[in-house]
């Protein structure tokens, strides 16, 4: 008899050895060990949750040995390493994932079997890790498993949020939210790492010493601790790290004597005000407490992680410590503008506490740092209060100020001074600083002194006139030129954190083709003239072991058969194998199978949320994603409100024969304080609600809404749906990654030109996409036309707000939803995502779905194309392109 250390030895040994698969004896042990020591469950039963955590942790220790020799490994070659600053990762449940990297699927189904249990039923017990919102969070989630797939040196680095994204409840009054507590029952995949604690600081004040070394002192101080995530790639040993900050204080700011005194909230204030800051993922901002809270959780995942890297920095270049190397080391990468703050922060640790000179610790922070745009909605590029950054990081601000005027002297560099007014524009759309005073070094040279008032930057009101410019330090006194640079005192003063992305780093990237083109010739169009080099495309991808491989086994094992291979799931080019099958019957009658069970999982997926049996001989038509207006759920349920009413119209016979079946799926999150969206879940719920029972209609259409829409749900919907829709506004869309999701799984698409659809199509075929709608460069021109008043809704349009506005549905808000679709000024946007204006085409384009989908073998066909023309959409091609060209790092395999 083996002892239960001697088996998890020789199970880890195994993996360590390369040999793939541990038996179930040895799982079997390994289990029973982890059982009789997690503590929280009863010690006589082997139920359920118990199960779960004895299997995670047995799971646990494997990752910790992988993780314990890649980081070996990385330490002892000093290898470049990419760091990957994000504020969301939405990584959903890990432990199927993590058996299915390990390749041990078969032996912990057949150990937890003799044990009593089944594998999925076990699985079902993890809460989804929801540390993010939507794509940009679940993106980055799949670059941490493509990058340890493809065994590269690179680590995450986000906040360990005490509750996930919000739970969503629907109940009659649409959306409501309740906290998310994901780790009520502990969390069997991190591990907290007291030993690695840094401290932060806010607020306080800059002093300078006599030698002209500043330093910031006062304010708060918190501690933020470590909590490291190992991430297993597939068919690899090599296990990175997701590291997690938390925060606390020290135990000197416990007030003991409040305590003792009896005043407990006091004792508690400091402590408090620590935890809350990784309380909750987005913390709705439009109070100041919120804003406020919101960059201290932004300052803290910078702070925290920056000085973590250049500990590792310093302790891996021992003797030979020579900063310039920084770069040829170190790759941070900013998920969208919310890790900005690493920029100043990096600069003010290396000037402030490694003695280096601005010049020096600037160059070396642009040749580290780079930024991936995720968004053009112009209400996402994050701006904040100068007033409040001051207030919480006034060394910051001193650094911001810098940064901006390094920029400003490029702006001037590059068009001169003879025209004044072109300079004075380019500098109001480019400067870091939003409706912030030049300063007087700058005017000094672009002003004549008796055109100059001086002020007293912190002291606004103290101004004087002056004839001669006075000898000052850049930033410290603002000099402000009468006639040409008055900012404006109703405004308030910004800062800009994209801009000063696109200053300080040394590449910026969007994430599809058509994105890119926009960020280039739209938003940064400024930036992009003056360093087109700078900016490149790294299309989005999706990690074909979650999305494909794990969460569809049933179309998996058909692939591997008919591509003879199962190494479609690291190399996806291998997937275009299938298009010379395309036609082949036999596949066809197999892929159809699959399709059936998947949809069947689906139908007891979706009685079991919401109570509606539908049928799987349906068309499963699927929008699932955030709730937002650009998306257009609000096009596509009054698509189904217009079916509706026609079917509604017809006799029995007549609408059989016209329509194909369909159930159409909803699911998403609003954001809590975003009314309009959470109108548009109210009403697709109402819509639901009536058609659902109408008994005219049975079977032929059916509206459910999934609540709580997260990674796992994700997971049995997508492989189980046959038509998926991508039908943002042209433009708004920066790529979509569920749409590759979708492609993987073999559903056929109805989109617009937009984000990574335009990429999609033309991979899978543009017979195999079903196209409608206004494209990206008509938008603008359209929405003139809205304003303007000259466009003529066609009377479908007309036809399906009456009918909602009649009430069939209800009343709930709809005026003002309806409203909001037309020129009506006090409903707002005027239509501003186009519904109107698409709303023909995208209904004549989905009688085209129907008609596509009576002919099986056509649709089935179309479906195998997806799948096949998805090999682009790897994330492991996206990381390559990134390690690559950004970040310049190679795969370092352990031996
Ligand atoms: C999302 C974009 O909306 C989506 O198009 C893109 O696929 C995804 O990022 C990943 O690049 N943006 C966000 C966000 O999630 O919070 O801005």
């Amino acid at each position: 008899q083996k002892s239960p250390d001697q088996s998890i030895q020789e199970t880890t040994d195994a993996l360590y050895n390369g040999i793939p698969v541990p038996d179930s004896e040895s799982v079997i042990s390994s289990i029973k060990y982890h059982a009789e020591f997690t503590p929280s469950f009863s010690p006589e039963k082997f139920e359920l949750p118990k199960a779960y955590y004895a299997t995670a942790e047995s799971i646990r220790d494997m990752l910790i040995t992988n993780w314990n020799a890649t980081y070996n490994f990385h330490e002892k070659m000093n290898v470049k390493q990419a760091y990957y600053l994000s504020m969301e990762f939405l990584q959903g449940r890990a432990l199927l994932n993590a058996i299915g990297n390990l390749e041990l699927s078969g032996a912990y189904a057949e150990a937890l079997r003799k044990l009593g249990h089944d594998l999925e039923d076990v699985a079902r017990q993890e809460p989804d890790a929801a540390l993010g919102n939507g794509g940009l969070g679940r993106l980055a989630s799949c670059f941490l498993d493509s990058l340890a797939t493809l065994n590269y040196p690179a680590w995450g680095y986000g906040l360990r949020y005490k509750y996930g994204l919000f739970k969503q409840l629907i109940t009659k009054d649409g959306q409501e939210e309740v906290a998310e507590n994901w780790l009520e029952m502990g969390n069997p995949w991190e591990v907290p790492r007291n030993d690695v604690t840094y401290p932060i600081k806010f607020y306080g004040e800059v002093v300078k010493g006599k030698d002209g070394h500043k330093t910031w002192v006062g304010g708060e101080d918190i501690i933020a601790v470590a909590y490291d995530v190992p991430i297993p790639g597939y068919k690899t040993k090599t296990t990175i790290n997701l590291r997690l900050w938390s925060t606390k204080v020290g135990p000197e700011n416990f007030d003991l004597h409040a305590f003792n005194d009896g005043n407990h909230a006091k004792a508690y204030e400091a402590l408090k005000k620590a935890e809350k800051i990784c309380y909750i993922l987005y913390p709705g901002d439009e109070s100041l407490e919120g804003k406020t809270l919101r960059l201290k959780q932004q300052y803290t995942l910078c702070s925290a992680s920056l000085q973590d890297i250049i500990a590792r920095f310093e302790r891996r270049s021992g003797e030979s410590l020579d900063w310039n190397e920084f770069p040829e080391k170190v790759a941070v990468q900013m998920n969208d503008t919310h890790p900005t703050l690493c920029i100043p922060e990096l600069l003010r640790i290396l000037m402030d506490f490694k003695g280096l000179e601005w010049k020096e610790a600037w160059e070396i922070t642009q040749r580290t740092v780079a930024y991936t745009n995720h968004t053009v909605l112009p209400e996402a590029l994050e701006k904040w209060s100068l007033n409040l950054l001051q207030e919480l990081l006034p060394r910051h601000v001193e650094i911001i100020k810098m940064i901006d005027n390094e920029l400003i002297h490029t702006i001037i560099a590059e068009y001169g001074t003879e025209d004044l007014e072109l300079l004075k524009e380019k500098l109001k759309q480019m400067r870091v600083l939003e409706n912030i005073e030049l300063p007087a070094s700058i005017l000094e040279l672009l002003v004549k002194p008796e055109e100059i008032t001086i002020v007293d930057s912190l002291e606004e009101n103290i101004s004087k006139e002056v004839t001669e410019l006075p000898k000052t330090e850049n930033n410290d006194v603002d000099i402000r030129a009468k006639v040409t640079f008055d900012p404006d005192p109703k405004l308030p003063q910004m800062v800009r954190m994209a801009n000063l992305c696109v200053v300080s780093g040394h590449a910026v990237n969007g994430v599809a083709e058509i994105h890119t083109e926009i960020v280039k010739n739209e938003v940064f169009n400024d930036f992009y003239k003056l360093w087109p080099k700078k900016f490149q495309n790294k299309t989005n991808g999706v990690t074909p072991r979650r999305w494909l491989s794990f969460c569809n086994p049933e179309l998996s094992k058909i692939i591997t058969k008919w591509t003879r291979t199962e190494d479609w799931v690291l190399n996806t080019e291998k997937l275009i194998e299938l298009k010379k099958f395309a036609d082949d019957e036999e596949l066809q009658s197999e892929w159809r199978k699959a399709k059936r069970i998947n949809k069947e999982r689906t139908v007891s997926f979706l009685k079991e949320k919401t109570g509606y049996l539908v049928t799987p001989d349906a068309m499963f038509d699927v929008q699932v994603k955030r709730i937002h207006e650009y998306k257009r759920q609000l096009l596509n349920i009054l698509g189904i409100v217009y079916r509706y009413k026609k079917m509604k119209e017809m006799k029995s016979d007549e609408r059989k024969e016209k329509y194909v079946p369909r159930v159409c799926i909803f699911g998403g999150k609003a954001f809590a304080t975003y009314v309009q969206a959470k109108r548009i879940v109210k009403f697709i719920t109402d819509v639901g609600a009536t058609v659902n029972h109408d008994p005219d209609i049975g079977d032929l259409l059916k509206v459910v809404f999934v609540p709580d829409y997260n990674v796992t749900v994700a997971e049995v919907l997508i492989p189980g749906s046959d038509l998926s829709q991508h039908i943002s506004t042209a433009g708004m869309e920066a790529s979509g990654t569920s749409n590759m999701k979708f492609a993987m799984n073999g559903c056929i698409q109805i989109g617009t030109l937009d984000g990574a659809n335009v990429e999609i199509r033309q991979e899978v075929g543009e017979e195999n996409f079903f196209l409608f709608g206004a494209e990206a460069h008509e938008i603008s021109g359209l929405r003139k036309e809205r304003s303007e008043g000259k466009f003529v809704p066609d009377p479908r349009f007309e036809e399906v707000k009456e009918y909602v506005r009649s009430g069939v549905f209800g009343r709930y808000s709809y005026d003002e939803l309806m409203g909001s679709l037309e020129g009506n000024e006090g409903y707002g946007r005027a239509d501003y995502f186009l519904v109107g204006k698409d709303f023909p085409a995208y209904i004549e384009c989905q009688e085209n779905v129907d008609n596509a989908y009576r002919d099986q073998n056509k649709w089935t066909k179309m479906s195998i194309l997806n799948t096949a023309g998805s090999y682009k959409f790897s994330s492991d091609r996206t990381i390559h392109q990134y390690a690559r060209d950004i970040w310049r790092i190679e795969p370092v395999v352990l031996p």
